[in-house]
């Protein structure tokens, strides 16, 4: 179908290219270039911002992934009200959400008629309850599209790794896309720890990613019963949707919705696309509002704040990706009264950043236009239409769009989309201000695609030139938006060094810090911040960014340190970096190769009850432990394992791991490396901290 239309374009094009011989100039629309967008692809894009929603027996054993023998009695969330999530989705700007109906333990949010670990024999309801039908029900309510997460990877069932399983995955996949109406997005998360109860068994089983699930007949199954759905997979057969690398919330700044249909996908591939890639294969930027997926009652104070966010929206949709932001749900079945107030604040300030576009109405000119047509003239980029748009004639690859204000308007926000429906075509553009009579560079950048936002510092100027200096053929532009935006003050960051300091710490330029110790909202008149503050034993501290120019603060940063490692000595290594892990700095780490343990005297005894680790976080060979052994002792000699197991998730989403076991009294600790995401050598450390009773 989509074939014999391309014919007929190209047809009627030679004719008007042979009527229009010798001026040079077309008026029919540009041939696309490279692969374009499906209807269910485009559709998805448009959404930009959507909700994801970890919910699953995991929320209370406190875990990341559960091993698939967690209690089912323990799921009975008193208070669960999915129009809670679907009202705050809906207030803060999202247009849908997607549900974990089963997450890698095996455990089932429907009552699903093939396997018994589901809601059907949890107390909740006296196992009539079905938390996909609810969700879809207040989906529906509030006019919000309905995505499901479904694990492959499941820990609890005996034949996982069996083709039987298969069968199994299917007939669940088929439940979930039969009986709660549309679906927009399947979500296949490649996930695959190795061990897990499996029914009893309790070993470790790894399968072929590429050949095990068998993709390409579950696809065909899946776009049967929903034909409108777009199918995201990290782990296998390349779905509609490409994750971008990362779980931190950003896409490459040059992204490109491009991959190849087949062969091996670097890294590099995810996080930029490829630029001549044969496939449409668009970003999804997937983050969570706190640290972690599931809920943790540690991280009430660590949900992110509204610049945190902006920064988020900046780096995914502003840099042509779409965004899917994490709630955790709390045991009682709502989202947590923090996350609310941050996605709600956050919704209005990307309404407020974006609500006036200064180059509306305003005049706009062309360096070139297709057939010098009044179909594809410049004012298209500024009608707020998206399916109208400015282009030129086909030989022109470098052109420009002037806006004029008229008179001097102050802006620090650039917007850009393409009419990807022709393909991705722009490799590069600038911006620059007409100021004080001459064109100044404001910012430039590489790919736009569906929408592309940069950011500058704020300037007066009368004229906007937009110029596109690279691209694949003939620009193809559907919108343009120039905004003044407000700007907003990072919370800044609170260390404790290993002398006991406290240094707080910002990449904004200029603000002044102030903060306090005694749990009070710091405000410009609590202590001021001038260097590093000596401090002992357990402390909270409490700070701000503020600047006195404009009178605005940042959101408050929260740090709440353990005892002090002022006396911690390392054991039995002689390399003085070894300390960077004891340096209150996650960006300084340590590695080591023979050895794979650190052991640490902490100057005397000490109630313990936990211990923290924080792994590398950069890219390249961070040497990640996922398995480890804790020890503590009270000589360095006769050693006592208090804890063991995985780091979960770690390899993804590389923040600080925070482990808890019975209190006891130790002087020495010992974290043992048992293995490491590469499986290989390396153990790297960026923090080793304890927590005490
Ligand atoms: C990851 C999973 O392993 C996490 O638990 C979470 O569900 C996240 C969205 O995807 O890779």
């Amino acid at each position: 179908m989509k074939k014999s239309n391309d014919v007929i374009r190209y047809f009627l094009y030679g004719i008007v290219c042979s009527i229009c011989f010798g001026c040079g100039k077309t008026a029919v629309a540009p041939l696309p270039v490279g692969p374009v967008p499906s209807e269910n692809q485009m559709r998805w894009q448009e959404m930009e911002y959507y909700a994801f929603v970890h919910f699953s027996l995991n929320t209370y054993t406190d875990q990341s992934w559960g091993y698939g023998n967690e209690d089912i009695n323990l799921f009975d969330p008193e208070k669960l009200d999915c129009r809670q999530w679907a009202r705050i989705c809906k207030e803060s700007g999202m247009k849908g959400i997607i549900l974990t109906a089963k997450h890698h333990s095996g455990f089932c949010l429907w009552p699903s008629e093939y396997t018994e670990y589901s809601v059907k024999n949890a107390p909740w309801k006296n196992g009539k309850g079905d938390v996909v039908r609810e969700m879809a029900d207040a989906c529906k309510e509030y006019g919000l599209k309905l995505g499901i997460y479904v694990s492959p990877w499941d820990r609890n069932r005996p034949d996982y790794g069996r083709p039987e399983y298969i069968t199994y995955f299917r007939n669940q996949i088929k439940e979930l896309l039969t009986n709660y109406g549309p679906i927009f997005e399947i979500w296949f998360d490649g996930a695959n720890g190795g061990n897990g109860y499996y029914g009893g068994a309790d070993e470790n089983r790894t399968i072929d990613r590429t050949t095990y699930y068998d993709w390409k007949n579950t696809y065909k199954m899946i776009r049967q019963l929903q034909p409108e759905i777009v199918i995201w997979n990290d782990g296998g057969d390349r779905g509609d949707l490409r994750w971008v690398g990362t779980e931190s919330g950003y896409v490459g700044e040059t992204n490109w919705s491009l991959l190849n249909a087949t062969g091996e996908v670097e890294w590099a591939m995810l996080h930029y696309g490829l630029e001549n890639g044969d496939s449409w294969v668009p970003a999804e930027v997937n983050t969570s509002i706190r640290p972690e997926w599931f809920y943790h009652p540690k991280e009430d104070n660590k949900v992110k704040t509204v610049p945190q966010l902006m920064e988020t929206y900046y780096n995914s949709i502003g840099r042509n990706g779409t965004l899917l932001l994490n709630f955790p749900i709390m045991p009682n079945g709502l989202i947590h009264e923090n996350d609310k107030k941050a996605a709600l604040e956050f919704g209005a300030t990307v309404k407020a950043s974006f609500a006036d576009n200064l180059a509306k109405k305003k005049k706009v000119s062309a360096t070139n236009v297709r057939g010098d047509s009044k179909k594809f003239e410049a004012e298209n980029s500024t009608d707020s239409n998206p399916d109208t748009y400015w282009t030129t004639d086909d030989s022109v690859t470098t052109a420009s769009l002037t806006i004029d204000f008229e008179k001097p308007t102050s802006v620090n926000r650039f917007l850009a989309q393409e009419f990807i429906r022709l393909g991705q075509r722009v490799k590069s553009f600038a911006v620059e201000g007409f100021i004080d009579g001459t064109w100044k560079e404001l910012t430039k950048g590489t790919t736009i695609g569906y929408k592309r936002i940069l950011r500058f510092p704020s300037v007066e100027t009368t004229k906007i030139r937009f110029t596109i200096t690279d691209a694949k053929g003939s620009p193809v532009i559907s919108n343009i938006g120039v905004f003044n935006a407000p700007v907003f003050l990072n919370a800044p960051t609170i260390m404790r060094n290993q002398a006991g300091e406290i240094v707080i710490a910002t990449d904004d330029i200029g603000p002044y810090f102030y903060y306090t110790r005694d749990g009070s909202e710091p405000t410009s008149k609590s202590e001021k911040y001038t260097g590093p503050v000596p401090t002992e034993g357990k402390i909270e501290i409490k700070a701000i960014a503020y600047d006195p120019a404009t009178d605005k603060s940042s959101p408050v940063a929260l740090e709440k340190f353990d005892i002090s490692r002022k006396d911690w000595k390392i054991v039995g290594i002689g390399d003085e970096k070894a300390y960077t892990i004891l340096d209150g700095n996650i960006s300084t780490t340590w590695h080591q190769n023979k050895t794979k343990e650190v052991v640490i005297d902490l100057g005397g005894e000490q109630n313990l009850s936990g211990f923290k680790y924080h792994p590398d976080e950069s890219r390249w060979e961070p040497g990640i432990i996922t398995h480890f052994e804790f020890y503590v002792s009270s000589d360095n000699k006769k050693w006592k394992r208090v804890d063991q197991g995985e780091f979960s998730n770690i390899k993804n989403n590389p923040v600080w791991q925070i482990r808890k076991f019975a209190p006891l009294k130790a002087r020495f600790i010992k974290l043992q490396a048992l293995k490491n995401a590469e499986d290989n050598d390396n153990m790297g450390y960026a923090e080793i901290d304890v927590i005490t009773d």
